[in-house]
């Protein structure tokens, strides 16, 4: 299924990384809820193997299932079910994120809820999974038992991603306790899942995974809704397996979108604003149904995954970045993902960062809860992108434009472009090297305005920049370059 079940007047996804369950839960009643966010992406819920070198409780442990017990670094069962509980009360959804392609890389151990398990042996008791659970010699025929060569299908579906235990997904067993686990999560109240490493599944197998899976719970959606499905799936082109195997079963995850919008507003290779008048079908990504947008992800913000770094935006690039998240919140293409991170130490020695893998702030690897400053940003490392003003009040002109056409296109064949959504709300953005001074069509009502990106619209106060609409519609817009944030919107 394709649609998000936002509630009415809601937009946007935000992918809480790494958060705690019981600090999701405040999140949504005291900020997304009243800010008009959709939904929720949460960290894998379930049991996870724990790492304590060669890196100290990196983030990435989370992406090495133990069991489907749901007791993991962010919380226990009972956290995650309040956590659901309190967030359809305030309008909120979730959305969990599947590791269902593989188990623990090499060792042995105990996972997050203490249960043991051997990857050397293939037992995962706790499941329980064993040998002949797991893709072997017979499907995978390279050297090393891993992906070696992405040009070949078959072996990046059957053979192990980094090493990475990899589940016998055509089994019946397997596939069955693969969904009794999501339809536990369903019967909860999620609203839809994250499908992590879908380009190492064979489309077939998820089909009948996805086949078994329930209705949502009807406490909090319409009957006979299903789960909001989007998948992880890497095609920046050239390979042999395509985003466009798995539109068929859900939305996929589009990262051309955040590599050519970040490259655009970088100014690389010659590229001009003015090129995004027709930004994603246009630019030969996914259809915009079909698609999940997004500036950054936990991976590429730490050069995992693709984009690289001289491409990717991140809350490191904070001008640029916002100017992005503003861009895909306003321009109607794909379902917006915002990414909310915890800051870390880059050390990029070589084109890699040595830190890549450093986990949230935490006390002896106990993750810390997220602490709220005055001012409505976080604190203790927490970066909270969606606490920031030119993010979040882009977040309610996404809800409040949502259902209207581009319109009124303007640009100067260069890096200034402004358009409206409809007659309900209007953006421009300057990117030059100089200052802005234009008069242009907003489409709007004539009217007085608050500018929500320098500041905020109170009862009759207007902490930002006001903007006369005069009766023809047009209005005045001033953007310097060297301002906090160079673009405006406004809304009626
Ligand atoms: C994903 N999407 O398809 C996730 O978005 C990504 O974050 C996951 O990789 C990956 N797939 C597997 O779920 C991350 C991280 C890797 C890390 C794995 C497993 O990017 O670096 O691999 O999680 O934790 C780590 C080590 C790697 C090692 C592997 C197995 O970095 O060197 O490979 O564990 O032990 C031998
Ligand atoms: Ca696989």
């Amino acid at each position: 299924n394709k649609s998000p079940h936002c509630h009415n007047g809601r937009f946007g996804i935000v992918h809480l990384f790494e958060w705690r369950w019981a600090d999701i839960a405040a999140e949504c009643e005291r900020w997304l809820g009243p800010k008009n966010f959709c939904g929720v992406q949460i960290s894998p819920p379930n049991e996870h193997r724990i790492i304590d070198s060669p890196d100290y409780r990196p983030w990435y442990q989370r992406y090495q299932p133990v069991s489907y017990k749901l007791d993991s670094r962010s919380g226990n069962e009972q956290e995650l079910r309040d956590m659901v509980e309190r967030c359809n009360k305030a309008g909120v959804r979730i959305y969990a994120d599947l590791v269902i392609n593989h188990m623990t890389g090499g060792g042995q151990g105990q996972g997050s809820s203490g249960s043991y398990w051997n990857a050397d042996s293939l037992s995962y008791p706790a499941v329980p999974f064993g040998s002949g659970d797991f893709n072997g010699r017979d499907v995978c025929n390279t050297g090393s038992g891993n992906i070696e060569n992405y040009n070949d299908a078959n072996q990046v579906r059957n053979c192990r991603l980094l090493g990475l235990r990899d589940l016998r997904l055509g089994k019946d067993y397997v596939r069955g306790k693969v969904a009794d686990y999501i339809n536990n999560l369903i019967d909860m109240g999620m609203a839809g899942f994250r499908v992590d490493a879908v380009k190492h599944m064979w489309p077939g197998d998820l089909q009948n995974i996805y086949s078994r899976l329930k209705n949502l719970n009807s406490r909090y959606f319409l009957s006979n809704s299903r789960p909001f499905i989007f998948q992880e799936v890497i095609d920046m082109g050239g390979e042999p397996i395509k985003g466009t195997d798995y539109t068929h079963l859900g939305q996929v995850t589009e990262f051309k979108y955040g590599k050519e919008l970040g490259d655009v507003i970088r100014k690389n290779n010659g590229q001009r604003l003015r090129y995004l008048r027709n930004f994603g079908e246009g630019w030969g990504m996914l259809r915009s149904g079909d698609s999940l947008v997004f500036v950054d992800n936990h991976d590429n913000q730490r050069g995992h995954g693709a984009g690289g770094y001289g491409s990717i935006l991140t809350h490191a690039d904070s001008k640029m970045y916002k100017m992005a998240n503003a861009f895909m919140m306003a321009f109607p293409y794909g379902t917006v993902r915002i990414m909310s991170s915890y800051s870390w130490q880059r050390n990029i020695q070589g084109g890699k960062d040595k830190n890549d893998w450093i986990g949230p702030p935490s006390n002896g690897g106990n993750t810390k809860s997220v602490p709220i400053n005055a001012d409505n940003t976080c604190g203790d490392g927490w970066v909270c992108e969606h606490r920031w003003r030119q993010i979040y009040n882009m977040v309610s002109f996404g809800a409040k434009s949502q259902n209207e056409p581009l319109r009124n296109w303007w640009d100067n064949g260069w890096q200034q472009v402004a358009f409206s959504r409809g007659n309900k709300a209007f953006i421009a953005f300057n990117n030059e090297d100089r200052e802005m001074d234009v008069t242009l069509q907003t489409g709007l009502p004539a009217g007085t305005y608050c500018d929500i990106v320098s500041g905020q619209n109170g009862k009759g106060n207007c902490s930002g920049k006001t903007i006369y609409v005069g009766n023809d519609g047009r209005a005045r817009i001033q953007i310097s370059n060297r301002a906090d944030d160079s673009f405006i919107a406004i809304m009626v």
